[in-house]
């Protein structure tokens, strides 16, 4: 059997080693790289499982176009040649009639290894109309730490150093192995731990401290803290004074958020505030990971994200040893920004970006004000990738394929992204999708986004090509990890799949973009953009580098803010951040109240927590393959005891959620865990096994939580778009099925 080195690309952290063992092209075995510096924490499941996904008939072979009307499940098997090149020539016809900015591109994780090949798409095609749920995962927290410290943050475990670790609305339990682990050596090195979540989570149970706050209240709670420990003098003087701007700002917001005024926002007592303070100043450095609830939590979220960096801030915990480090992008790789040619896309389209005249925080003009700062600082290999920094504005674009205003969106390729489970607002997607002149949808699986649309393109996944995670390729820790094809992606009779860099190359080619795309294989483009840790580590070859290193480390280190400048306007940490200031928003957080009307109250008196992670899914993937099915069968509601009892409903039964919007049924999980005035939500299920045909596409109706949550651009963060997910705008209501 041949040992291949792979790297794991099962969910969005991206890029654990694994070991892939191979016989006859086929995967036999999958095991943990162990030497390697990322890899799976020990819970995860998913690797033990990669054969059973691999060889599953659900995944996509060959393309197709469709035949009879869209939903109708009627399918003619094409070649790549054909299905390429009538994509390609539909969409010049679309571009010629209704400019370039009528294609959109739906993204999700990144989970192809190549946003950055479809952004280079996108910029060289004209259109400014990539759009994803970038907007409300994760790159909201990475603007915000450009915006305030000019770098991700990394967490820097020192023994006799680091005094507190803080899980700040993340589940690790469920959603990161790695946090999990990095939790339990923290409690068993003697660590501090905390917790700040609505829900009683395995590891709030474990914590020496649980915030129990309100959903949608991190801000307050936030300046609350900030509010005790300026008062009590529990702030790093040093540090405020010297690499810091805008405390004195800072000190002012903070005062009208008094321990009693935040405890009747975050339902907390004023007690409990002033001493979640306390506990917390007193044990720095500290380190802390925050989960993507803050940023769910509309319309407060992204100064959510930024309230807890900056209490982080002001108590020392950046920057110093032990603590949470700022870092750079890796000194000898090309990140995404290097090969995105994001001077490609006219500054006319840009300026059309659907939303980003509305929410300017994650479009071009927050994108373009963070790429000025990060390029004086680092030159051409700086971290502000478009792809990850700068989308169309999701919910807008649906809008527009619906009424055609502000202009009309024709076409949409789908890649790494299932849309009709993800997005808010289900019904109306729908009517977007069902709208467009074409749809294409490039992934590994059947899924009910796939089922309507005209074009399906099967996809290699990771263990079919080179890639790496996304440590370097977004200009975050300065890791370069890389894994290889331990499979083939074509064997003549079986399967012929493209990976995604291919996929986009391919297109690109067909439509006048030849000459920007002199990589022709993923492993050439690889080889391209880590030429620098090749020459360094002297191999000459992608596949001696496999062999020889396969990975690069530059570890971050403390005292940046001292070496100066950081990566920000002001070269400092911005507490008060001039880049929003320039965007026209506050450049402080604030907590806002979002309005709800009375009768909405009454008639849907429930909160909802809605889509927490669960092992072993990854939002809507995996419910095809019995041994990931198994580990949970059916999406499940939890539900107070109390309300439970009330509405005559018990443990198993079948419950309906429902919102204006529409209703779904989970089965209830009765628990004691959270306040009763919530309940708790999965999110994205559907069923494989119900039929394809629509209207059912696998039951894309039943269970899936987004057909009743809202995508009201009147209800998203007015700064970055994000729609509300958790949260006051969650109001549901429940009864027995
Ligand atoms: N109500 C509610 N909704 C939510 C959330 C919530 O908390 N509550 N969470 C939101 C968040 S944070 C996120 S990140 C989104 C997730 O939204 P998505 O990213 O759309 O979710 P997935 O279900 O992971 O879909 C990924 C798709 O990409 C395909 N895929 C995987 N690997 C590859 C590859 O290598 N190449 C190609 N071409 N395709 C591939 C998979 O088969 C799958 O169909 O959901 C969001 N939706
Ligand atoms: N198994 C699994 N793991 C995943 C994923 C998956 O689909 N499945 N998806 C990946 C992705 S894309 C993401 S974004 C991450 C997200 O990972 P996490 O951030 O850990 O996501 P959740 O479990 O949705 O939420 C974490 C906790 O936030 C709490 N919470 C809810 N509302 C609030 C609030 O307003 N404030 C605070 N402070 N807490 C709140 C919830 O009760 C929950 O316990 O997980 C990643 N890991
Ligand atoms: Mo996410």
């Amino acid at each position: 059997m041949e040992v291949k080195y792979a790297s794991c690309f099962f969910c969005t952290s991206k890029g654990c080693a694994l070991k892939v063992y191979v016989e006859a092209d086929k995967v036999q075995r999958v095991t943990v790289d162990t030497g390697a510096p990322v890899v799976p924490g020990a819970f995860c499941v998913r690797p033990s499982l990669a054969k059973d996904y691999q060889h599953h008939p659900f995944r996509l072979s060959f393309p197709l176009k469709r035949r009879g009307p869209r939903g109708s499940n009627n399918w003619e098997r094409i070649s790549w040649d054909q299905a390429l090149d009538e994509i390609a020539e539909k969409l010049a016809d679309i571009r010629e009639r209704y400019g370039a900015e009528a294609l959109a591109t739906s993204s999700g994780t990144g989970r192809g290894a190549a946003e950055f090949a479809k952004t280079r798409f996108m910029n060289l095609f004209g259109s400014p109309n990539r759009f994803g749920v970038i907007t409300i995962c994760y790159a909201p927290r990475a603007m915000v730490w450009f915006l305030t410290f000019g770098g991700h943050l990394v967490s820097d475990r020192k023994p006799g150093k680091t005094r507190m670790m803080i899980l700040w609305g993340r589940n690790a339990h469920e959603g990161g192995p790695a946090s999990w682990k990095s939790f339990l050596d923290a409690k068993k090195s003697g660590l501090r731990t905390m917790v700040v979540d609505p829900r009683c989570t395995e590891p709030a149970r474990q914590a020496d401290r649980w915030v129990q706050l309100r959903a949608g209240s991190d801000v307050a709670l936030a300046l609350g803290m900030i509010h005790v420990i300026i008062e009590e003098g529990l702030y790093h003087k040093e540090f405020v004074e010297k690499y810091a701007s805008g405390f004195a700002a800072l000190r002012e917001r903070a005062r009208a958020y008094t321990p009693e005024r935040v405890a009747r926002i975050t339902w907390l007592s004023a007690d409990t505030v002033r001493e979640a303070a306390r506990f917390y100043a007193a044990n720095q450095p500290s380190n802390m990971v925050i989960g993507v609830s803050a940023e769910h939590g509309a319309p407060n979220g992204i100064q959510a994200v930024r309230a807890v960096n900056i209490l982080r801030a002001i108590v020392g915990s950046i920057d110093v040893e032990g603590g949470d480090l700022i870092t750079g992008p890796h000194p000898d790789f090309l990140p995404d920004a290097a090969v995105e040619l994001n001077h490609m896309l006219p500054p006319e389209q840009r300026r059309k970006q659907l939303g980003s005249d509305r929410f300017r925080f994650m479009t071009y003009p927050g994108w373009e004000l963070l790429e000025e700062q990060m390029r004086k600082k680092w030159g051409e290999r700086h971290s502000a990738a478009v792809n990850l920094h700068s989308a169309a504005h999701a919910p807008t674009v649906f809008r527009a394929m619906i009424t055609g205003k502000p202009y009309p969106v024709k076409a949409l390729v789908v890649s790494c992204s299932n849309p009709l489970l993800s997005y808010s607002n289900t019904h109306l997607v729908y009517k977007a999708l069902q709208s467009t002149d074409l749809l294409a949808t490039f992934d590994l699986t059947w899924t009910p986004t796939a089922l309507i649309s005209d074009y399906v393109l099967p996809a290699a996944c990771w263990m079919e090509r080179p890639d790496m995670g996304n440590f370097a390729s977004v200009g975050g820790y300065p890791l370069v990890q890389m894994g290889e094809a331990a499979v083939p992606a074509r064997v003549a009779g079986e399967y012929e799949r493209l990976n995604d860099y291919e996929f986009w190359r391919e297109l690109g080619t067909r439509l006048g973009q030849a000459d920007h795309w002199p990589w022709r294989t993923f492993e050439e483009l690889w080889e391209h953009r880590l030429q620098g840790v090749m020459e360094k580590s002297g191999c000459k070859s992608f596949s001696e580098f496999m062999r020889e290193k396969r990975w690069d480390v530059e570890p971050p280190r403390p005292g940046l803010c001292k070496e100066g400048p950081l990566a920000t306007p002001s070269g400092k940490v911005e507490i008060y951040s001039s880049i929003l200031e320039k965007l026209g928003y506050d450049p402080l957080p604030e907590y806002q109240e979002p309005n709800i009307p009375d009768d909405i109250k009454r008639k849907y008196p429930l909160l909802n927590i809605s889509g927490v992670r669960v092992m072993p899914y990854h939002h809507s993937e995996f419910r095809h393959v019995p041994s990931f099915r198994k580990r949970q069968p059916d999406p499940m509601v939890e539900i107070h005891m109390d309300v439970a009892r009330r509405k005559g409903i018990n443990d198993g039964d079948w419950v309906y959620i429902e919102t204006p919007l529409g209703r779904v049924k989970q089965r209830a999980r009765l628990t004691t865990s959270f306040d009763p005035r919530y309940i708790v939500t999965q999110h994205s299920w559907w069923f494989p096994e119900m039929p394809a045909e629509g209207p059912s596409l696998h039951g894309l109706w039943e269970s899936n939580i987004n057909v009743t949550t809202d995508d009201d651009p009147d209800k998203c963060d007015p700064l970055s778009g994000g729609w509300p997910l958790k949260g006051a705008y969650m109001r549901c209501r429940i009864y027995k099925a």
